[in-house]
């Protein structure tokens, strides 16, 4: 019975580019008690409202490098405490932290005294050609982190975010020189990151060249293991 099931506390990795933050919102649908976090959304917010943080972060994030491990640590933490998630009892997704695994370490500690911690890591494996085609045509709405792409999912008017009706936005390490600095911090990072969570034995790997191929798989690792309400049909 679903009783015995836990509640989810998931992690995506995946390159960037590789669907972290549409499978999200599609997951959101699907299960909609889980909460999510993207720790790259946090940071667009925080530069947007031109924070200490958000100053920061245009410096690193315009390079395609990594901020610091206690600056993003700290910051995920504060942003799980100010939701109340810091409880056995939360369900909730984290997109884009941790990514080092000086950052997986430290969070575990902390969920640890809650009896939260993370039970199911998802690595995206998509193409790397397949990703490159997509960053050309991402636009994205800052305030929502809401993400589409002109060919794949395009907004209902040129420009213009669905919901808000607010203006989209080109990413600014979305250039084809920062982006490929991005893929190559990915890479660089990811080995030790897996290692850490194959050792904890949650990881689990999905593989696609597209995110409607992707998200059953998502789905239904989602869905058997974990007490969450399920939503089959979706608009
Ligand atoms: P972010 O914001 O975490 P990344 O680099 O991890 O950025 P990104 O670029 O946001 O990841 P994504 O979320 O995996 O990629 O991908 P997405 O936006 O959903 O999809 C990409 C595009 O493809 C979209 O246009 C989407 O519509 C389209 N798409 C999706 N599926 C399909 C499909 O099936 N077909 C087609 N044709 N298109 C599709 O991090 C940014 C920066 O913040 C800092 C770093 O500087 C980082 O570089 N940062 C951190 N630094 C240190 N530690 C951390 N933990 C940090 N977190 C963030
Ligand atoms: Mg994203």
């Amino acid at each position: 019975t679903s009783g015995s099931l836990r509640p989810l506390r998931m992690l995506f990795l995946g390159a960037p580019g590789s669907g972290k933050g549409t499978l999200t919102s599609r997951l959101l649908r699907a299960f909609p008690q889980v909460g999510s976090v993207s720790s790259g959304d946090l940071l667009r917010q925080q530069m947007a409202e031109k924070t200490e943080i958000g100053k920061l972060a245009a410096e690193y994030i315009s390079r395609g490098e990594l901020l610091p491990d206690e600056i993003m640590t700290r910051l995920l933490i504060r942003e799980l405490d100010s939701r109340q998630w810091l409880t056995s009892r939360a369900t909730w997704l984290l997109d884009g932290f941790p990514r080092t695994d000086i950052q997986a370490i430290s969070l575990h500690s902390a969920l640890k005294a809650y009896n939260a911690d993370l039970n199911l890591v998802v690595e995206l494996k998509v193409p790397e050609s397949v990703i490159l085609a997509r960053i050309v045509n991402r636009y994205v709405h800052v305030p929502s982190g809401r993400v589409y792409n002109l060919s794949y999912n395009p907004p209902k008017v040129p420009g213009i975010d669905d919901v808000t009706g607010e203006p989209l936005s080109r990413r600014p390490d979305d250039t084809a020189e920062v982006f490929q600095r991005r893929l190559d911090k990915y890479h660089a990072t990811l080995k030790p990151l897996r290692e850490y969570y194959a050792q904890a034995g949650i990881l689990k790997t999905v593989y696609g060249e597209t995110s409607n191929i992707i998200f059953p798989q998502l789905e239904a690792l989602v869905k058997d293991s974990f007490a969450v309400q399920y939503v089959a049909k979706q608009i």
